[in-house]
């Protein structure tokens, strides 16, 4: 057979299966068939030899022009193919650094904790010392030393989570002032946050467990000039300096004379609202000149020393702070309502 048509032959089916191919392996397999040492190029220029003398040199310049092509061929193939199978690797493994992902959970601080810091910011500011004490609370330091006698209306069950006899759930946090009158000597500057307890039902504005932050001052001709002056600047830090604070005389069986505090409202500024029924005042506060008969059960004569004393509710001023309708939401630890105090 004429070499030419050997040639083109194999010229032809290589190109033919180069169009189909579409795998760098196919390809390495194929360029075996036609170039490798059984390849049927290869076979060709070993069948020289049964040539004559006159036509080997034409033949040999022909076989290896085709074996240049070929060679070029494949290559060029080659080249492509490395190029789409990497293409394609790439678009595989590719990251796309803008697609959304889960964030990862962020904490903040509680909005009663923001009030409570800023609280005892406000106190400690002028000079007061925090104090904490026992959450389960001997009925003497509870009641019996804050002038709150047995038969009294505060003390009932209703009211009270009594462990044993002698021992309950704190209803408020004056038990630690009490101890810190029995411990420290005048004068003594205290505020005392934390948790107290009373057998209220849970609804919009109550709960069995709560918070209070209460302040207690004792020293020589403390008045209740003072008292007003302390929780006049105390609104005023908390709540902005064009806020007005009113007393209303009150009773409570630790202080005398006692007093409610009220602030303008915040919501109208006076003028009478909804929030503030119509008043223009709001309920934030209780407080008194601390009874004599308090001040002597604890040690402190009442003829040398005087003092007053102020119950905060934590919850309410939180409320208020941040117009919660619902007592509730500070409990729940529901995620939708505290992010938006970060
Ligand atoms: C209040 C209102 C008025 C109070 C009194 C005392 C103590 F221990 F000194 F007698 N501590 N806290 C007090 C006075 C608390 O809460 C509404």
């Amino acid at each position: 057979m004429d070499i030419r048509e050997n040639l083109s032959r194999i010229g032809e089916e290589l190109e033919k299966e180069l169009h189909d191919l579409d795998a760098l392996q196919a390809l390495e397999n194929l360029k075996v068939r036609v170039l490798g040492k059984k390849g049927s190029l290869t076979a060709l220029l070993r069948g020289m030899g049964q040539l004559s003398p006159e036509e080997r040199p034409k033949a040999g310049q022909l076989i290896n022009e085709a074996r240049e092509k070929m060679t070029r061929l494949l290559e060029d193939k080659q080249k492509e193919l490395a190029e789409r199978e990497k293409e394609a690797r790439l678009k595989k493994e590719a990251i796309d650094v803008t697609e959304p992902r889960d964030l990862p959970l962020i904490g903040c601080v509680h909005p009663m904790n923001l009030v409570l810091n800023q609280v005892l910011d406000c106190f400690t500011s002028m000079g007061f010392d925090v104090a904490e004490g026992p959450e389960v609370e001997l009925d003497h330091y509870n009641f019996e030393l804050l002038n709150i006698p047995k038969n009294h209306p505060a003390r009932d069950a209703q009211d009270t989570f009594y462990i044993d006899d002698n021992t309950v759930l704190r209803t408020h946090t004056s038990p630690v002032q009490a101890r810190t009158m029995l411990s420290r000597k005048p004068p003594i500057r205290i505020v005392c946050p934390g948790r107290v307890f009373r057998a209220d039902e849970v609804d919009a504005t109550h709960s069995p467990v709560f918070h209070q932050i209460e302040g207690l001052v004792i020293d020589k001709d403390v008045t209740m000039g003072d008292l007003k002056g302390t929780l006049d600047a105390f609104a005023k830090r908390l709540y902005g300096p064009d806020i007005e604070v009113r007393f209303r005389p009150s009773f409570f069986p630790f202080t005398e004379p006692s007093a409610e505090v009220d602030l303008t409202c915040f919501n109208c500024h006076g003028k009478g609202c909804r929030v503030c029924k119509g008043t223009g005042w709001i309920e934030v506060l209780g407080c008194g000149m601390v009874n004599p008969k308090v001040l002597s059960m604890c040690g402190i004569d009442p003829d040398v020393y005087s003092g007053f004393a102020f119950g905060i509710g934590l919850e309410r001023i939180t409320m208020l702070r941040y117009g919660i309708q619902d007592m509730r939401l500070l409990y729940e630890g529901d995620l939708r309502f505290l992010r938006q105090f970060r």
